[in-house]
């Protein structure tokens, strides 16, 4: 059996049939939504907005869309911690000013396979949290999805590994986040994200579910030669064509796809638009971005509030510069490559800079990431004990994540962000960065050429390198040691704008919106035309109100205008010419 179809098929174990005794009761499942509602009147699970005022409207209320979030892991909604990039920030107003409901993993493993997800009431919204089936979990998260996509999408071939049982696990636990998903059908339109659910608007489909499904990928999409090596890829580019809409973060990665339709599925597109068997796939670039009014006020109040940490890290400079790096422990990052750089530094120009790297751990249950960080803390004591002095520290090396307030201050507080990964979906780190700055003094970027934010930072702007080449980076470094405030100032401001001009709101608004055009939308004084028939809603053929198909609605209203009735009139009630 193909493993697509294996994704929606008749499985021991995993069957989807009959759909009716599988999945929960809508009416009980309505009853449980109206409990957790009313449990939501008990202040301590309920998070109410504590500064509206500060919200930016989503689009989800313009465009009055109740939306289904899908994700592998959920947000905090940790209302201590200010919401200063990522994510979070941007779906978690969806979720609590539009009444979104976001579904994902609880962090539990269950072993029952059919728990339904643990309701939580989040302002006017939900968070579902689900247990995954500890059988399929390892070979889901740090099989397939983190050894062999993870990898393979970054275009570190060298680095894929995996098996079949994982891509089995793989498209099981997409199956199963489907069945759940499945209970909110009620909703108008499913948004699901990243590299881990790519099967899972198939799997939704399968069960019979015609709402729009928009899908974003957080990071790149490689090359066809790229793709190749990831098994059963025509299965999953083929189940990715089940989406109404994709959106990726760069031009980069989004013409990486359509070739790789074209090469592996012998597709065609015009615009970003794909016809498939099922239909129409859009697909378009949203680059993602932080809120970077409030980045920079929580980072002045950082500095401020954080001023012992950061004088005392001041104190140990001993006069250099400072150089921030903030990462996962993730070996597309390029933390060893960027050490290699400030060695190089060290040795030409002594105690100009120092490197404050924060490398938090991630992924330790895989031998790779073990294995990386064990490089990474080499290099940081052979570099440190080549060039450090009993006054000076070459580089500050730190494992534990900081709080957002420390993040947001040292940003400030840093003359250079180095931000140097292999390759990366966008890079928040990034624009983090620049949106700290003091204007007035704000400090410089450089920025790896194959980051996405290097699509929109100009060499103008940021100092763009090629990470893998340790020399130009050192290079790099030492020219933002060395810039004019001037420079500095004009350099910044461009990339301020850019920020500003499209904001992580935006970003969300974009998405709902492309959503919303691709929905079951009939004008009202369209039904009696349109609804001849057509017992409900679902059963009715699409229509969509994007401008594009304008002319397709008008061409079919137009065909039932002049279709006779029985009595010869039109459907319009005249006489057809
Ligand atoms: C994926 C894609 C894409 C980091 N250390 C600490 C901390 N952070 C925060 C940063 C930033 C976020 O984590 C990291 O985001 P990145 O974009 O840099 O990287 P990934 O985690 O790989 O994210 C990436 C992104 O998704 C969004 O689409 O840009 O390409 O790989 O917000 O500030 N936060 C705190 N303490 C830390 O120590 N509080």
């Amino acid at each position: 059996m193909n493993s697509v179809d294996a994704l929606g098929s008749d499985r021991a174990g995993t069957s989807y049939a009959p759909q009716q005794q599988q999945l929960m009761d809508q009416t009980a499942f309505d009853q449980r939504l109206s409990d957790a509602q009313q449990a939501g009147a008990d202040p301590s699970p309920r998070v109410v907005s504590a500064q509206p005022e500060e919200r930016l409207d989503t689009s989800a209320q313009q465009a009055n869309i109740r939306l289904v979030i899908v994700s592998n892991r959920l947000a905090t909604f940790d209302r201590s911690q200010p919401k200063t990039g990522g994510l979070a920030a941007a779906l978690e107003p969806v979720v609590e000013r539009s009444g979104a409901v976001w579904m994902g993993s609880s962090g539990n493993l269950s072993d029952d396979s059919e728990r339904p997800a643990n309701l939580t009431q989040r302002g006017e919204g939900h968070v579902a949290g689900l247990d995954l089936p500890a059988a399929h979990y390892p070979g889901y998260c740090q099989g397939f999805a983190n050894s062999t996509l993870w990898p393979a999408l970054h275009s570190l071939p060298d680095r894929i590994s995996g098996s079949e049982e994982h891509y089995e696990s793989y498209s099981e636990i997409n199956a199963f986040m489907a069945r759940a998903a499945f209970d909110f059908r009620d909703r108008d339109a499913y948004w699901v994200h990243d590299y881990h659910l790519l099967p899972l608007g198939f799997c939704l489909r399968k069960l019979g579910i015609d709402r729009p499904i928009g899908f974003f990928l957080h990071t790149p999409w490689p090359a066809p030669d790229m793709m190749e090596r990831v098994p059963n890829h025509h299965e999953l580019m083929r189940s990715m064509l089940e989406y109404d809409l994709l959106g990726f973060q760069t031009n980069w990665d989004l013409n990486n796809f359509l070739a790789c339709l074209y090469s592996h599925l012998g597709l065609a597109s015009e615009d970003g638009l794909v016809i498939s068997e099922r239909g129409r796939t859009l697909c378009r670039k949203f680059p993602i971005g932080i809120d970077p009014k409030q980045f920079a006020e929580n980072a002045a109040e950082s500095l401020a509030d954080q001023n012992d940490y950061i004088s005392s890290l001041q104190k140990k400079l001993n006069g250099a510069k400072l150089a921030i790096g903030i990462d996962r422990l993730d070996y597309t990052k390029g933390i060893d490559n960027r050490i290699e750089a400030f060695n190089h530094v060290f040795a030409a120009e002594p105690r100009s800079i120092s490197l404050l790297q924060i490398a938090t751990l991630t992924r330790p249950e895989i031998e790779a990431y073990g294995e990386y960080k064990r490089n990474v803390d080499g290099l940081v004591s052979r570099v440190n004990g080549e060039h450090g002095t009993d006054e000076w520290t070459p580089i500050f090396y730190e494992n534990n994540p900081l709080t957002q307030a420390q993040l947001a201050g040292l940003y400030r507080a840093a003359h250079v962000g180095v931000v140097t990964p292999l390759r990366d979906g966008m890079n928040l780190v990034a624009k983090e960065y620049v949106a700290a700055q003091d204007p007035n003094d704000p400090g410089v970027l450089v920025l790896s050429k194959f980051a996405g934010a290097a699509e929109d930072f100009n060499e103008n702007e940021a100092l763009l390198v090629d990470p893998t080449r340790p020399e130009e980076i050192a290079a790099a470094l030492s020219k933002a040691a060395k810039m004019s405030l001037e420079e500095r100032i004009q350099r910044w401001r461009a990339m301020m704008d850019k920020l500003e001009a499209y904001t992580i709101h935006n970003w969300s608004e974009d998405f709902i919106r492309e959503l919303d055009n691709s929905r079951v939308t009939v004008p009202a004084d369209q039904f009696r035309n349109l609804g001849f028939g057509w017992v409900n809603e679902p059963q009715m053929p699409l229509y969509r109100t994007r401008p594009a198909l304008d002319a397709e609605l008008k061409r079919t209203l137009d065909r039932l205008w002049f279709l006779p009735t029985t009595n010869g009139a039109n459907h319009m009630g005249g006489a057809a010419p």
